[in-house]
């Protein structure tokens, strides 16, 4: 049965089912269509199976939308809200499912659940069962094979194969990182590992075997190592803005030691990754000490420090903050995504708007605005503000020239810079108050 599949997989006659064709699913889909598989995605929501089926990507990542519309003209590609016929012809099976935290910071396993649910059902002789939404350590073998044996009555790794294999994907560069970062298989066994690795390697160019914990806890602690590097930074802007020295030069600094790696200090930490993986290594274990959340508390909080600089700043012109324009550079939780999802900008907005500010936001490739008045060019954030703050340092920046911002911004206009991408000597030359994340002043 093993080389049986192995054989399916070199020759591309391996159906493939997607089921989940959002930020990791499609992506998933259209690189399995593109290498010769034969692939369907089955997704709940019925606008996301219409523009598959008509070739369109319903998230914005360069190059997916030309791969969907290649492969679905191809035939290999298509999408389908219902699952039964699908699943029943199928011989593998991604799940790419949402695994959110809720509002206790405890993993909801629902979607996955009822994925698992119908995969239950269909579950047949010979097929692979595939995990790549992210899951709290010990979820493969204490959950799903557990749940899938006894609906099924099928033993895994002899009747079924099973291996959760993480996506490592940072939207934005998502298909090339699909591609070239390794990818780790952790089978629930000899075989799974072995079918599993021989699939994603139709794709990847290196994979690494290893096991369902193991990956687990590699995959939580990836996200996890960057959120407290990011908090560390964080802490050391804020230890700057204490002594009055700049964050800019203190990390690269610190940077040329050859062990020593800060990342970059900022608004706060967003997206649909780094603000939820850490809750789920830490999920059902009482640690003595804890860092983890200490970390997310800290890159959490830096949303309020841009208000507290924001508060400081119009208050030393002695501007009231009801009475004030403020235009928000960046609504995606990063620059050149369209993702919103767990953004900074969203604390920053709303807090803006219950103190009676004006706001109004400008992101060339977002559409949500969290309540603030959309832009459609910096020069319209510009025009009237008494403050301007830079949430996600998007191209567009770099052409900013700082007298005519002047300009067009109110008398003593005021620079809260998140992302330390305006040279702050400058600015204050030209008359702006400026104050940035970890910009202490002297
Ligand atoms: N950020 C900082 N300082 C930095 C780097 C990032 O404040 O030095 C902020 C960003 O502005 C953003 C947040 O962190 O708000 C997250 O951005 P990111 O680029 O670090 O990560 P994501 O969430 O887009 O993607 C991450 C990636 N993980 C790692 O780099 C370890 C990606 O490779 C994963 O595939 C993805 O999570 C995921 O899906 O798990």
């Amino acid at each position: 049965m093993v080389n049986l599949l192995i054989e399916k997989i070199r020759n591309r006659n391996l159906i493939i089912s997607v089921i989940g064709a959002g930020y990791v699913g499609l992506p998933t889909a259209a690189l399995f269509a593109e290498v010769g598989f034969n692939v369907i995605c089955v997704d709940v929501r019925l606008d996301i199976v219409k523009n598959i089926n008509s070739g369109i990507s319903s998230i914005n990542e360069p190059g997916l939308s030309e791969l969907i519309s290649l492969n679905v003209k191809s035939g290999r590609l298509k999408a389908t809200l219902s699952s039964d016929i699908v699943l029943k012809q199928a011989d593998a099976i991604l799940i790419c499912v949402q695994t959110p935290i809720d509002n206790n910071k405890r993993p909801d396993l629902s979607f996955l659940l009822s994925a698992l649910e119908k995969v239950g059902t269909e579950l047949k002789k010979g097929m692979l069962i595939v995990v790549c939404s992210t899951i709290p350590p010990g979820t493969t073998q204490q959950k799903i094979a557990p749940l899938l044996e006894s609906s099924s009555k099928l033993k895994v790794d002899t009747d079924f194969f099973l291996a959760f294999v993480p996506e490592r994907i940072a939207p934005g560069k998502t298909l090339k990182e699909f591609v070239e970062s390794p990818r780790l298989v952790g089978g629930m066994g000899k075989n799974s590992t072995k079918i599993a690795n021989a699939l994603f390697s139709a794709v990847c160019k290196k994979t690494i075997e290893t096991d369902p914990i193991t990956a687990e806890i590699a995959k939580t602690a990836e996200n996890t190592f960057r959120d407290i590097n990011i908090a560390f930074a964080n802490q050391l802007a804020l230890i700057c803005e204490h002594y009055g020295a700049d964050i800019t030069k203190v990390i690269p600094l610190a940077n040329t030691h050859p062990r020593v790696n800060i990342h970059l200090s900022g608004p706060g930490v967003g997206g649909p990754c780094l603000t939820k993986d850490p809750y789920l290594l830490i999920n059902n274990i009482c640690l003595p000490k804890d860092m983890i959340t200490i970390a997310r508390d800290i890159n959490d909080y830096m949303p309020r420090h841009i208000i507290k600089l924001t508060l400081d700043a119009l208050n030393l012109v002695g501007k009231n903050i009801a009475n004030s324009k403020i235009g928000i550079i960046g609504a995606a939780y990063k620059a050149e995504v369209d993702d919103a999802r767990f953004s900074p900008s969203e604390p920053v907005i709303q807090q803006l708007i219950k103190f009676g500010a004006k706001t109004i936001v400008y992101d060339p490739l977002c559409t949500t605005t969290f309540g603030a008045k959309k832009a459609e060019s910096l020069i319209e954030i510009f025009k009237g503000s008494d403050c301007i703050i830079i949430m996600t340092e998007i191209a567009e920046i770099k052409s900013i020239v700082l007298s005519e911002m002047m300009l067009l911004m109110c008398s003593n206009p005021v620079i809260i810079d998140g992302k330390r991408v305006i040279d702050p000597k400058q600015a204050e030359k030209l008359g702006f108050i400026y104050y940035g994340v970890g910009y202490g002043k002297h």
